[in-house]
């Protein structure tokens, strides 16, 4: 029996949380993050539960675990934490990461207002900007992203006929924009839009095997984003990303916001150099901008970056006791 003992600094990145565990995470086996990564969820994933679901957590739960880098190019590894799992790369997550960690001085630099992440699904870039000793903006160039599949039909149990497009910013979206039977977010409920979620990526993913083609361990749609007219002064459009199985991110998805600039780049709408201003169903806003063409894999694809801020909440030592018949959580 034992009682297992993590240091944690709270936050959140535009509404939404992030759990940066600065102590008591486990050694992790192999040469990439892709592998540690495979091997915290055959091994260690009790860490995730218990940290993530309640009562410790709660559905919109999300964080990370830094690692030595597994590349010489990095300055340090991000495994990522959420109630869904370990995604591949998280945007929010890492602006409240790299965000808490150099607050903290969990990071160290080697290039002044620049740290390379070693992620799952490969080399982040952060730019920060800092005013006495404080994160004020951190801005990531992310991974490249690009349009998977355009106007996917599918049948949804109670919207009717939906055409979706599939695009990869780190994750697999399945983007929903305005059409016969859906207007726009505005019309649901955040309940509304979780209920409306699980069915259509379970749809989706039945029909469809969406898989990164340089990187197949990175399968299956996880995310559904309802999208919507901005009501932000300066954004070009809102939306509202459904993560897990009941989460609605609060802030505007950093992931996200990199799949539909390349959505959006891929049907013309925007071009190396476009700002893209993304907002949330809180009104909070990423900067996103299409840095540059790319190509993935022979396809077209773009290198989208995504600014934003996060503030610390609180520190937190959290125990998971082995005789707490809740030490993995629960979901209700
Ligand atoms: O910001 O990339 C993101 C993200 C993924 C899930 C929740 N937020």
């Amino acid at each position: 029996m034992a009682r297992h003992t993590f240091f944690c600094l709270d936050g959140h990145t535009c509404g939404n949380p992030v759990r940066l565990v600065a102590g008591g995470g486990p050694n992790l086996t192999g040469a990439t993050m892709l592998a540690k990564r495979a091997d915290f969820l055959a091994n260690h994933d009790w860490i995730r539960r218990g940290l993530m679901f309640e009562p410790r957590g709660h559905d919109m739960m999300s964080g990370a675990i830094l690692y030595p880098p597994t590349r010489p190019d990095c300055d340090v590894a991000v495994l990522y934490i959420e109630t869904s799992g370990c995604l591949p790369m998280c945007g929010h997550g890492t602006i409240g990461t790299v965000t808490m960690a150099l607050e903290h001085g969990l990071v160290t630099p080697r290039e002044p207002g620049v740290l390379r992440l070693d992620t799952p699904a490969g080399v982040v870039v952060v730019r920060y900007r800092e005013a006495a000793g404080l994160v004020e903006e951190v801005r990531l160039t992310n991974v490249p992203a690009f349009l998977a599949a355009e106007g996917v039909e599918v049948d949804h149990p109670t919207l009717g006929r939906l055409r979706v497009d599939v695009a990869y910013g780190g994750n697999f979206y399945a983007i929903v924009d305005a059409q016969a039977n859906f207007r726009d977010m505005a019309d649901f409920t955040a309940g509304e839009l979780v209920a409306m979620s699980g069915p259509l990526r379970a749809a989706l993913n039945a029909a469809h095997d969406f898989a990164h083609p340089e990187a197949p361990e990175i399968r299956g749609l996880s995310h559904v984003m309802w999208t919507g007219a901005p009501t932000a002064a300066g954004a070009a459009a809102r939306n509202a990303v459904f993560y897990g199985d009941k989460a609605i991110d609060r802030s505007p998805c950093g992931t996200g916001t990199s799949a539909r600039m390349a959505q959006w780049a891929a049907q013309g709408r925007l071009a190396p150099g476009d700002a893209f201003a993304h907002e949330s169903i809180i009104g909070s806003v990423f900067d996103g901008r299409v840095e540059a063409a790319a190509e993935v894999a022979g396809r077209p694809a773009i290198i989208p970056s995504v600014a934003g801020w996060a503030r610390l909440t609180g520190l937190n030592t959290i125990f998971i006791d082995d005789r707490d018949p809740y030490a993995q959580g629960f979901q209700v």
